[in-house]
């Protein structure tokens, strides 16, 4: 590796040994850019990548909230504020208990590249908190989300920071946390947080924009093969919004999901859970009920169900993993290359191990695509969100769901034309983390050195 590269990621590896995501996530980038690093010597004569792995702001705050039965928990929330130099920052909170800085500091990162790539004016942030969502009242968290943004509410504005939603942060805490933001400034600036419901400025086909995006995008996938998605079968990972998103799509599409995934295990159903609106439905009402368990599916729908295991022993033509960070493993992608997976897109944030991901990019007919390319139409939605509540306009589905097309179309196209430049020939992985490093160093090369 080049040097200034190995020093950046030594310096990252010994100030965050106790983050071991963030050293991943880092890791899996910087191995990119080599050759951007080795044609621009400018970057390194200004620090460039140093500045870029440095948070710009991060910050934890105390939530304290009382439960129904009148005890009081105290919770750790956070918020990184991590590059700025391309628009306000922007990207989700994430409620679950084992959130910790080294998480909030790898989705932060991973979200600045993703939403350089977009093409939009968003930075990239992120936050959270250690919150456990599970088998709380509505009340709880209602109590909960007042508490987060009466901490949080000073440092976020719709030209500062918009958080969103992500793994535990829906639209019913997206309200919960809206209601309190506008009881605390005493206005209407709703482009402060997006994901919103629909009744108060949330954007039309936000809530499919990951999942659709992740089709689209692998619409452009198969098409560089001379494939059409009609008739593939798809084994799927996880069972929430993004989940149902690429279930919906692939339905309309002709394509069959196969299988479910939950911390309980597995389903799989042979005629797809594709094969219905009702099932498709389904999940978000398994996903309401905040059980978290998949095997209700095969309850209701009389399939197999695979207590404990992973999905990733299918077969199937292609494989979306779509829950949670390091899903797949070395075990897990040996699985996936015996069993001839012919395409492998990463749809969950960091969904795979660095060991995993350099294993699956070196097996030959496998097409490898990254997390922070395919799974960019949430955060893209997310920004048109904003411009409708700037511009109080409300957009029809229609017009929402062609931009999100051609914004995925050109994510896709970017990817392929920034490998190339740098003689890397299709490489899905390298060309998302070039293209979306460019912009930002082009932008904080301009903006001077801090
Ligand atoms: O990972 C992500 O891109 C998100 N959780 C969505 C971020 C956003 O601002 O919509």
């Amino acid at each position: 590796m080049n040097t200034y590269l190995s020093s950046v990621l030594d310096r990252v590896k010994n100030e965050h040994a106790s983050e071991p995501e963030f050293c991943q996530t880092v890791e899996e980038v910087l191995l990119s850019l080599e050759p951007v690093i080795e044609q621009h010597p400018e970057y390194e004569a200004v620090d460039l990548l140093n500045r870029m792995v440095e948070p710009e702001r991060m910050f934890t705050f105390r939530v304290v909230w009382t439960d129904d039965a009148g005890r009081v928990h105290t919770n750790t929330g956070y918020r990184v504020q991590f590059n700025g130099a391309i628009g306000p920052y922007k990207g989700g909170l994430r409620f679950q208990k084992n959130v910790n800085p080294g998480v909030i500091k790898f989705l932060g990162f991973e979200q600045c590249f993703k939403n350089s790539l977009t093409g939009l004016p968003i930075g990239g942030g992120k936050g959270g908190s250690d919150f456990d969502p599970a088998g709380k009242s509505d009340a709880e968290i209602m109590r909960f989300c007042q508490s987060f943004m009466q901490a949080l509410y000073r440092f976020i504005g719709p030209d500062t920071d918009v958080p969103a939603g992500d793994m535990g942060v829906g639209s019913r805490e997206i309200g919960y946390l809206f209601g309190e933001w506008r009881r605390l400034k005493g206005t209407f600036e709703n482009g402060v947080l997006t994901g919103k419901d629909r009744s108060f400025g949330g954007s039309r086909i936000r809530p499919e924009a990951t999942g659709y995006g992740a089709v689209y995008y692998l619409q452009n996938v198969l098409a560089h093969e001379y494939e059409k998605i009609e008739g593939k079968t798809i084994a799927c990972s996880g069972f929430g919004n993004v989940t149902w998103g690429i279930c919906k799509k692939a339905r309309q599409l002709g394509a069959v999901v196969v299988t479910l995934s939950g911390p309980d295990g597995y389903i799989y159903d042979p005629d797809g859970v594709t094969s219905s609106d009702e099932k498709v439905e389904y999940l978000r009402t398994m996903r309401a009920s905040g059980h978290d368990r998949v095997q209700d599916y095969a309850d209701k729908f009389g399939v197999e169900f695979f207590p404990g295991e992973k999905p990733w022993g299918v077969k199937a033509d292609i494989v979306m993993p779509s829950a949670v960070q390091n899903d797949v493993g070395i075990r897990e992608a040996e699985q996936i290359a015996n069993n001839r997976i012919r395409y492998y897109i990463e749809v969950a944030n960091m969904p795979t191990t660095n060991e995993a991901l350099t294993f699956l990019r070196d097996q030959p007919g496998l097409v490898v695509a990254p997390s922070k390319a395919v799974n960019a139409g949430g955060v893209s939605v997310s920004c048109l969100e904003m411009s409708q509540n700037s511009e109080h306009l409300v957009w029809t589905a229609e017009q929402v769901d062609d931009q999100l097309h051609a914004i995925m179309d050109e994510i896709y196209g970017n990817s392929v034309d920034a490998a190339e430049r740098y003689g890397l020939g299709y490489d899905l992985v390298a060309g998302a983390n070039i293209a979306g490093f460019e912009r930002i160093a082009q932008a904080m090369m301009a903006q001077g050195i801090f």
